[in-house]
């Protein structure tokens, strides 16, 4: 089974948890589209009723109107019944890493504003230690200063072996920064060896700096995590 279909296996097991009249948190990336696709056919055909969809991304949004999920906004719907979502890393404690499509800000109001968080993933996702995949580890700045910014991150891992930092930039152009949905910056962060020590202590302190808005690390947030085995089986983990 392909990568992509184990995506499409672990993004259906999530959709068979949704019900009729339920606030829906749409996520982004490869694997959440599967889910809205899902989604969307579920309500063509009328087994699906009164879905309201609240979408993590502008690119969700899109999708979600093309497939005809309702959409509205946490204004309107504050409480979300369940949110569906895929990850770029998966740890033992569930504790994720989101964001490598830029979308983590509205990603963690939505999934933190949710009763139940499902995340969907193929097996290749799951690490032993946050960061340890050597991808990065996002963190959205606001645009005002970024240099100054990223010089307060970087100084937060001194003496951290195997650690680097660096702006994230449109994929056409070095020069040109990535710009997020809501008009920040993304500093990613690297490490090599996986992020050692407290994640909430380094959640905090990443937190603490100004000029920070958030970051893609997602503790203690993950009410199930889904994961599609390469043998074609399915984990649901609690
Ligand atoms: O950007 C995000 O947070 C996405 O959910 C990402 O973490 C997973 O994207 P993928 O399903 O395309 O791997």
């Amino acid at each position: 089974l392909s990568q992509d279909e184990l995506k499409r296996i672990a993004a259906y097991r999530a959709v068979d948890l949704v019900e009729s009249g339920m606030v829906i948190g749409l996520g982004t990336g490869s694997t959440a589209a599967h889910a809205l696709d899902r989604l969307g056919d579920l309500i063509r055909r009328g087994i699906l009723r009164d879905i309201v969809g609240i979408p993590t991304s502008k690119k969700t949004e899109v999708h979600a109107r093309a497939v005809g999920i309702p959409l509205s906004d946490l204004d309107s719907h504050p409480v979300v019944d369940l949110s569906i979502d895929g990850a770029d890393e998966v740890d033992r404690h569930l504790n994720l890493v989101k964001g490598r499509g830029g979308s983590l800000l509205r990603e963690k109001m939505i999934e933190g504003a949710s009763k139940r968080f499902v995340v969907i993933v193929d097996e290749t996702k799951m690490v032993n230690l946050l960061g340890g995949s050597g991808l990065a580890v996002p963190v959205e700045v606001i645009p005002f200063c970024w240099s100054f910014t990223m010089g307060k991150l970087r100084r937060l891992f001194d003496g951290v072996s195997g650690f680097d930092l660096r702006l994230r930039t449109t994929s056409g152009d070095e020069m040109t920064p990535s710009v997020t949905d809501n008009l920040n910056y993304v500093i990613d962060l690297f490490f090599e060896k996986g992020i050692t020590g407290n994640l909430d202590e380094i959640s905090d302190a990443i937190l603490k700096i100004v000029g920070v808005v958030e970051h893609g690390m997602f503790l203690g947030m993950t009410t199930s995590v889904i994961v599609a085995r390469k043998d074609g089986s399915v984990t649901v983990i609690n």
